[in-house]
């Protein structure tokens, strides 16, 4: 069976294990990538440029031309208008072919999802056995209305067969290693190689999807999961010794979770693969030993989610809890092991006062990491935030519809914030994070302590994100420094076709 994926602007590990899992089994399977430049969903937004090489009558047309049995669309709720749109244009050229939507959003809001017209399935929770057996028996001709993990539209009844979510596997070491010829060709991996060493987490955030998941699978399985060390070796080698890549990027959730395994696989790592890495990792699993023992590895960054430092307020609201004490000494265990330091923190959570962010500004001078993430609360679908939100008045039955159908704006573009001087407040503050790190002490807590801050949203955009530039090549951020080069190098690409083609360039622009 001819199964085409579609995604956008980033790399996806998702797709990477789906697709392998499918080839493994005798299907073919094909990338469709819209690079969405300049409206990518993860790295930048800028509207008036995003129009200009939008891609999206494009890649209809790529889907098309593929001639596919099975058209599969991966899913962030970031991405969902993305994928709604091109399902929508794929539908109407190709009325007979099934269009199956999986991945964190449909698995959020599967209700929403399947109502669509464009959508016949939608996969929910974990996809390698669930879209195998799915994509086997369709090959077949057999019943697919009643397979574990995938949700089905009868569209000549109209009924819908709500199937449970299948029971998580432990055996996650015999996935097959991910395709990532399914995005070599779009983001280079020899420019750097995303791994997830487990699956899960084992705390509930509540703005996290981790949450959902951790309710989800309550009952299916164990959520968090661990491969081997031999596993993951044996993996990076292969895949070094095809794509030849200098730098590893771990996207666990929370990488040092496992003492006992963290230990030994840093000794294999070292021995076997030796290459500068990055990781992410949560406050209670780092300490002097295990940043020394990273350090030895060949660590250079590590990002910790702080996200409040009003502690009784992150405990009962956000459901974590790390005491800003513990914060504080993970981060200075980093620090004096000499690894950069990334901490992350939300901005415009439900009930949030001015003086959480003075008390946030005032922590992190003290701290001073190597960089301070500033995300504005973006609330995804069916958190428990959301709920929590939703019965203090802060969003109502409209603006939830808009996060169940990836309405809400980025985190760095607003995220779910409406109120204009609430706004301007989230701006200022992520300003003033940016430059605490850079700035000495007395002047950064001079501009706390008058109050000038404040009026940081005037500060043009364009002026901070060039210091971050200067903060991201400093601190050897390759994912950032990749993702410079590939836009430079993809609109002028894309700019030469559209010069070459006048034709594309009224499609583009005639959306
Ligand atoms: C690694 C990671 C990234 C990486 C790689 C993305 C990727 N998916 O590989 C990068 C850094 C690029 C990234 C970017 C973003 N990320 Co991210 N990321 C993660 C992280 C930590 C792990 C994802 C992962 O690799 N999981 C392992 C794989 C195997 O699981 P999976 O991707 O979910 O795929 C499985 C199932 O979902 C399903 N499935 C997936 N697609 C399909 C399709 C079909 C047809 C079927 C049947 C099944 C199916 O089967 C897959 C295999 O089992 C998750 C947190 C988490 N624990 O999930 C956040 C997470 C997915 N990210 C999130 C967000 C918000 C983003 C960004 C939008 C924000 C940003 N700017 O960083 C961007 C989006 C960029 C883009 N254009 O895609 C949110 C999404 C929330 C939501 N409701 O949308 C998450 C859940 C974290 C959170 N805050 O809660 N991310
Ligand atoms: S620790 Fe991090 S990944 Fe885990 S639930 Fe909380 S925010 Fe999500």
């Amino acid at each position: 069976m001819r199964v085409v994926f579609l995604y956008m602007g980033a790399e996806n590990l998702g797709v990477q294990y789906l697709s392998s899992v499918l080839k493994k089994n005798g299907h073919e399977t094909f990338m469709v990538f819209d690079p969405a430049l300049f409206n990518d969903k993860y790295w930048l937004t800028v509207n008036s440029l995003s129009k200009f090489f939008d891609q999206k009558k494009e890649v209809i047309d790529k889907v098309v031309a593929l001639n596919p049995d099975l058209i599969a669309f991966s899913v962030f709720t970031d991405c969902y208008k993305w994928a709604s749109f091109i399902a929508k244009g794929v539908k109407q050229k190709l009325p007979k072919v099934p269009t199956i939507f999986g991945g964190i959003h449909p698995t959020s809001v599967p209700e929403e999802v399947i109502m669509e017209d464009f959508v016949d399935y939608v996969g929910i929770g974990e996809g390698e056995e669930s879209l195998l057996e799915f994509a086997s028996k369709l090959e077949k001709g057999e019943d697919v209305r009643h397979i574990p993990g995938i949700w089905a539209k009868d569209t000549s009844t109209g009924l819908i067969y709500r199937n449970p979510i299948r029971v998580l596997s432990d055996e996650i070491d015999s996935i097959p290693f991910p395709d990532k010829e399914m995005f070599n060709p779009h983001l280079p991996i020899k420019n750097g190689y995303m791994v997830a060493a487990s699956r899960g987490c084992p705390y509930s955030c509540t703005f996290c999807s981790n949450n959902l998941y951790n309710k989800i699978y309550r009952g299916n399985g164990k959520w968090l999961r661990r491969r081997t060390t031999e596993n993951i070796i044996s993996e990076l080698k292969e895949m070094k010794a095809k794509y030849n890549f200098d730098k590893v990027d771990f996207v666990d959730d929370i990488f040092t979770c496992h003492r006992d395994w963290l230990k030994e696989f840093l000794l294999v790592y070292k021995k076997e693969i030796n290459l500068p890495f990055k990781c992410i990792t949560h406050p209670h699993f780092m300490n002097d030993e295990i940043a020394q023992q990273l350090k030895e590895a060949g660590c250079y960054a590590v990002a910790l989610g702080v996200q409040s430092t009003n502690e009784s307020y992150k405990l009962k609201v956000l459901k974590r809890y790390e005491s800003n004490d513990k914060v504080k000494e993970a981060t200075l265990a980093l620090k004096k092991s000499g690894l950069s330091v990334i901490l992350q923190h939300i901005v415009g959570l439900p009930d949030e006062v001015e003086q959480d962010l003075i008390d946030a500004a005032k922590f992190y001078i003290d701290l001073k990491p190597t960089r301070i993430e500033t995300y504005t609360l973006a609330y995804f679908p069916a958190t428990e935030i959301v709920d929590i939100a939703l019965e203090k008045g802060h969003i109502n039955n409209e603006i939830l519809k808009s996060i169940n159908t990836g309405g809400e704006n980025m985190y760095f573009d607003g995220g779910s914030l409406r109120e204009a001087k609430k706004q301007k407040q989230a701006k200022s503050f992520s300003h003033l994070l940016s430059m605490v790190t850079v700035l000495p002490r007395p002047m950064s807590r001079f501009f706390v302590k008058t109050g000038m801050w404040k009026y940081f949203y005037i500060i043009p955009n364009s002026a901070v994100t060039l210091a971050e530039v200067g903060i991201i090549i400093a601190t050897r951020e390759h994912r950032a420094i990749n993702y410079m080069k590939y836009y430079f190098k993809a609109s002028a690409s894309l700019l030469t076709k559209m010069l070459k083609k006048p034709a594309h360039i009224t499609t583009g622009l005639n959306k």
